[in-house]
């Protein structure tokens, strides 16, 4: 059956699959050293004895991935490149997913072995750095620092006309010099020698410790800066699928398309925490359950929220993944 956008149910089921796998193999790598499948309770004894990483930034990364892939299938000539670094989670277990960590890491495998692997090595000493790293495939930028990401795009664009490069910007990290000096690039980049950049601003309101400027300011301030730089804004809000390809359908057919892509930091994670906002909010950014081995009640929304994702439909142990 088709949809208003051209899309079966089928195709819209799929990428929600997907982003549903990715969101819990990236909790699970923040939370995780035990029970990966959930097969009994969720115990203090499964849980990482050192919390670390950011969940915020994650579900919109799982959703631009997962609408990419789809979008852009397999073409050798798509590259994607991440700016909140911070994210890596999300960006590991999209790869993972894709069989891509597989090649360059004969340990990761699409099998329970393998996501326990990914998990217990997730900034870990000797294990995966918290960012992007030489040991990520196809990597070009850490995303450590932010700002870079734009630039670096534009670089791998220069003399490649056959490329599309998507390049995620986190709305904090667009109020760096570097993120905005590099906005000048779509007047001097650009035509049939080059290739084609699709900046995708995650814009979910919060960086660090509080809101970011660029959400703070209108809707109409907003489409007319990212005009005044040359681009031509495209704005998106929520991870439906059928939006996110209809946007990615209308780029296509523009010189300079720029994708603002509203979503909820923290979303499909825990809402309150202790009485306190937490998606939707900057609390989401880092670990929102930071007590989760400690705190019974927290252990319990960390086991609640894992569930939410319905992991066991997507991977079954003699089946392997079913995405
Ligand atoms: C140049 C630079 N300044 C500060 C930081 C510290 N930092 C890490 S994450 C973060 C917030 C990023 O917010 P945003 O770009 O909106 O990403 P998201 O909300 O998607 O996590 C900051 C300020 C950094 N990594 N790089």
């Amino acid at each position: 059956m088709e949809t208003g956008v051209g899309m079966s149910f089928h195709d819209i089921d799929k990428i929600n699959r997907r982003v549903r796998a990715a969101d819990y193999l990236t909790v699970a790598q923040l939370f995780l050293i035990n029970n990966f499948l959930l097969e009994k309770p969720l115990s203090p004894a499964d849980i990482k004895p050192r919390l670390l990483g950011h969940w915020g930034t994650c579900h919109g990364i799982n959703v631009a991935y997962s609408n990419l892939h789809y979008y852009f299938k397999n073409s050798i000539d798509f590259q994607f490149i991440l700016g909140p670094g911070h994210g890596f989670p999300a960006l590991q277990a999209n790869l993972f997913l894709d069989g891509d960590l597989e090649k360059v890491d004969k340990k990761a495998t699409r099998t329970l072995s393998g996501i326990e692997y990914i998990c217990k090595n997730f900034s870990f000493p000797d294990g995966y750095p918290s960012h992007s790293s030489p040991m990520t495939p196809r990597v070009v930028t850490e995303g450590g620092e932010l700002g870079y990401a734009l630039g670096t795009a534009y670089g791998v664009a220069l003399g490649h006309p056959e490329k599309t490069i998507a390049v995620m910007l986190g709305d904090g990290e667009f109020e760096t010099g570097t993120c905005l000096a590099s906005l000048n690039f779509s007047k001097l980049i650009s035509g049939k020698n080059n290739g084609r950049v699709l900046p995708i601003l995650a814009l979910n309101g919060y960086k660090i410790s509080g809101p970011t400027v660029f959400f703070r300011k209108s809707e109409r301030e907003q489409m007319e800066m990212i005009r005044g730089f040359g681009f031509t804004p495209i704005m998106i809000e929520g991870d439906n699928p059928e939006k996110f390809q209809h946007a990615l359908h209308e780029a296509s057919k523009l010189d300079d398309p720029f994708i603002i892509f509203k979503i909820e930091k923290g979303h499909t994670g825990p809402e309150e925490v202790d009485g306190q906002k937490v998606a939707g909010n900057y609390l989401a950014h880092q670990i929102p359950l930071p007590l989760a081995k400690t705190d019974p009640t927290q252990l319990a929304q960390l086991e609640e929220w894992l569930k939410g994702y319905h992991f066991n439909e997507i991977y079954i142990e003699e089946k392997g993944f079913t995405i």
